[in-house]
């Protein structure tokens, strides 16, 4: 075979993942688990990289990560390394982490300051808006400078959340609504005004959808999670069905004094599947906020919020981020793929700029619960996958009450891929 033989055939295989892709989600029932491939398959895995990952808006991480010019984080989209920076102009630009001499990646660190960005491999030289500034004397009178900038990714910020999207063209929708919205709840947090205070990074041999799914629902909460229910509701909505009289005036007290300072608390959810959603629960009663004892992580509140008792505005973001927004701390979630079976799980705290560490905040006890939460939920979702990937296996029922987060995540990821598979 020659070489034009050999990328024929390639992309006849990826045609064929596609086309069984589109068929497996056609003829899937709304309320069953998905079929195997789906889960453990790596052709249908490159099928989620290429219609997912690669063409969504994806939470990366938080504008006060890079609160001054010429800071960066990276991070690997699948196989796509990626750096947010930010420019002297303040913006917060994002660019394929791939030198444009010979494809090297330029930041090799986790996290950093530069000036300019050098790739380590011949010191091609870029700004911070990814122009290329310096590429020797030896690249030959034809070489165009301008041509060889770094290659941008769509970026958008609200809240101080920070999104990528890989895609040629931004996906269509209504995501700048939900921009909106969090812009709008988000104001009390000041999250300019924060900082980093702790990250884990958890690698769980399971596939990112199990990730997700294992987060859309409490059902798996009371048998596993004792550490997050000590402060934790079950219930994702303060109008769930199943709620006692109780629980529903402990949201009615909360959403009075919450009313009154001015705090949004009211669900709001955009897209199929509900993919973007916001909403403030209350904790249990008697607790401020997800620590091992309900009482306050750090001791200076966030931005202009007064009362300790914000309990937790919830924010979704398919396909790869929940978060936990709290009157002392808030903590992001990140999944990113890495393989069929494999995902890395990112959780990052952050207090008020000025808090000091060990002063008004332990790191050890702020990130005790969740740290626990995320070790139980890896084991979860790894022995998810194994059960999976037998060939006893037969997609199973989710519960109407208890795994309709699921069902939602379902609807947006099959309704998604579908579209997205049509082009
Ligand atoms: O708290 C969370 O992030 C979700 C909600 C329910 C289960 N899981 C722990
Ligand atoms: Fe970056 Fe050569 S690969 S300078
Ligand atoms: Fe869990």
């Amino acid at each position: 075979m020659n070489q034009n033989d050999l990328i024929n055939t390639r992309n006849a295989t990826m045609d064929e993942a596609r086309e069984e892709m589109a068929n497996l989600l056609e003829a899937r029932p709304a309320n069953y688990s998905l079929p195997q491939p789906l889960y453990n398959d790596p052709q249908m895995f490159r099928v989620d990289m290429e219609e997912v990952f690669q063409k969504e808006w994806l939470f990366v991480g938080m504008t006060s990560e890079v609160p001054n010019k010429g800071d960066y984080f990276t991070v690997e989209i699948g196989q796509n390394p990626v750096l947010v920076v930010r420019d002297a102009d303040g913006s917060v630009n994002a660019f394929h982490n791939t030198c444009r001499h010979r494809g090297s990646r330029i930041c090799t660190e986790h996290r950093g300051k530069v000036a300019n960005l050098v790739c380590p491999y011949h010191q091609w030289t870029y700004d911070l808006k990814g122009n290329l500034l310096f590429a020797g004397t030896e690249m030959g009178d034809a070489f165009d400078m301008k041509e060889h900038g770094l290659k941008k990714a769509h970026t958008k910020t609200a809240g101080g959340f920070v999104f990528v999207c890989l895609a040629k063209n931004e996906p269509e929708g209504d995501f700048d609504e939900f921009l909106e919205t969090l812009e709008e709840y988000m104001e009390p947090y000041d999250v300019e005004n924060t900082k980093l205070a702790v990250e884990s990074n958890m690698y769980e041999q399971a596939n990112w959808k199990l990730v997700i799914e294992n987060n859309r629902e409490c059902y798996h909460c009371a048998g596993n999670h004792p550490e997050l229910l000590n402060t934790l509701l079950e219930w994702d909505d303060t109008n769930d069905p199943r709620a006692s009289d109780e629980f529903r005036e402990h949201c009615a007290a909360q959403a009075a004094e919450w009313d009154a300072e001015g705090i949004p608390h009211e669900h709001r959810s955009f897209g199929p599947g509900l993919r973007n959603r916001i909403v403030r629960m209350p904790l249990k009663k008697g607790t401020h906020v997800m620590t091992l004892d309900g009482e306050a992580g750090c001791k200076k509140l966030l931005g202009r919020v007064k009362n300790p008792s914000l309990g937790s505005m919830r924010i979704l973001h398919l396909p790869n981020s929940w978060n936990h927004m709290q009157s002392d701390h808030f903590i992001v979630f990140r999944v990113l793929p890495i393989s069929a079976q494999e995902s890395i799980v990112t959780t990052k705290w952050f207090v008020h700029k000025d808090a000091v560490e060990g002063v008004d905040y332990d790191v050890a006890r702020l990130r005790q619960v969740w740290d626990a939460t995320n070790e139980q939920d890896r084991i979860l979702g790894e022995e998810n996958q194994r059960g999976i990937n037998s060939i006893g296996y037969q997609p199973g029922p989710y519960s109407e009450t208890f795994e309709f987060g699921i069902v939602n995540f379902m609807e947006w990821y099959s309704e998604t891929v579908q579209k997205n598979l049509k082009g």
